[in-house]
């Protein structure tokens, strides 16, 4: 019927990267991360996506959704995503199947806009220029020397002005070491940059409270997850009595989800992720949804697979600058973003799509799959 490209083939690859250093936060650990990568082809042209997700990920990619988006248009991207959550009913969307939707949106925006010749934020439409990022890291397992390095790295040698440290340390029993870690943040990056926290829901609601005004005296405005992000009532009680903006959404896979978080006013800036939430296509609705209420999004983790998402809504705050993350996009991809003066300009160089292309031979010692 008409000479519209189609989604020709689906590939994908799972890259397994080691931490630079012993990893957790209030209420998990890690010592490496896995990367699923996807591919979606169009003639010879080819996008890629990807999310942070266990490898099975790539095994959900290939047996419930491939055969749904092969063969469609290529330039219908939210006619394959409204397929791919339907593909999944039975297999549950919330959580590793909304990953894998997420990948695979992500590579077929990037195919389109790479079939278009634009780069991803021109095809979307630009809200901004300028992407403002933090740098998210501190890890609770980080020495005093470590965290300092990590911060000064990001506030004096790139200049970004905002930077988030992880507290709630072991469910919350060590809130005495975490408020010196507070004190120590504050004292490394000055007085001028902003310092956020991230209690990953180690803390009780009472707690979170008292917590709070001590964070308040280091100058903290951001308090992510003090509690479960579950406990909405508790979130919006917590938001009520500190003067902290409180954040939370980065394990919201679907629109209603982030619904439901917003109506409860549980939090003053929604987190989503674009590479958990259904990818691009899900990740702008979320933000429409938070604009209608007058508050802001943050996108969580994966800078580059936000980037150009993150430029093209008005009620952003800012992209997560997350010290895993940045390091396996800069050793898997070439074309990644400069974060110096404290925000990204994605499209500015004129890369179609993502603006990324896989390193092949960087990448090849981590494939698992
Ligand atoms: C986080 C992100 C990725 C892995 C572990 C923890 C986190 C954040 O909650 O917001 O950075
Ligand atoms: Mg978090």
């Amino acid at each position: 019927m008409s000479d519209r490209p189609a989604v020709d083939a689906i590939g994908t690859a799972v890259y397994t990267v080691p931490t630079d250093a012993p990893e957790a936060d209030g209420t998990l650990a890690w010592d490496k991360t896995t990367l699923v990568l996807v591919t979606a082809r169009s003639g010879t042209t080819t996008g890629l996506g990807y999310t942070y997700a266990p490898a099975v990920t790539a095994h959900l990619v290939r047996e419930l959704l491939a055969g749904t988006v092969t063969g469609l248009p290529a330039y219908d991207v939210p006619r394959a995503n409204e397929l791919m959550s339907r593909a999944v009913r039975n297999a549950g969307l919330p959580g590793l199947a909304a990953q894998a939707i997420a990948a695979v949106d992500i590579a077929l925006w990037d195919l389109k806009a790479r079939l278009l010749g634009l780069p991803l934020v021109h095809l979307l439409g630009a809200a901004r220029t300028d992407v403002p990022v933090y740098g998210s890291g501190g890890f609770t397992t980080y020495d005093a020397g470590r965290q300092e390095r990590q911060l000064r790295g990001w506030a004096e040698d790139q200049g970004i002005p905002r930077v988030k440290i992880k507290i709630g340390e072991s469910w919350g029993t060590r809130q005495d070491r975490d408020l010196e870690r507070v004190a120590r943040a504050r004292a490394a990056i000055g007085d001028a940059a902003e310092l956020y926290v991230d209690a990953n829901g180690g803390y009780t609601g009472g707690q979170a409270v008292r917590v709070a005004g001590a964070l308040a005296d280091q100058g903290v405005t951001w308090f992510e997850e003090p509690v479960s992000s579950d406990h909405l009532t508790v979130l919006a009680g917590i938001r009520d009595r500190i003067p902290l903006d409180v954040a939370a959404g980065e394990y919201g896979y679907t629109l209603p989800y982030f619904e439901h978080m917003l109506a409860a006013g549980a939090v003053d800036c929604l987190q989503a992720d674009v590479t958990r939430c259904g990818g691009i296509t899900v990740w702008l609705r979320a933000a429409g949804l938070a604009h209608a209420r007058g508050t802001d999004i943050s996108g969580h983790c994966a800078p580059h697979a936000h980037a150009h998402a993150a430029a093209a809504v008005p009620n952003l705050r800012h992209l997560e600058w997350f010290h895993d993350h940045v390091r396996i996009e800069h050793l898997l991809f070439d074309g990644v973003l400069d974060p110096a003066g404290g925000s990204v300009t994605p499209g500015a160089d004129g890369a179609p799509g993502l603006g990324l292309t896989l390193a092949e031979e960087r990448a090849a010692p981590y494939r698992t799959g």
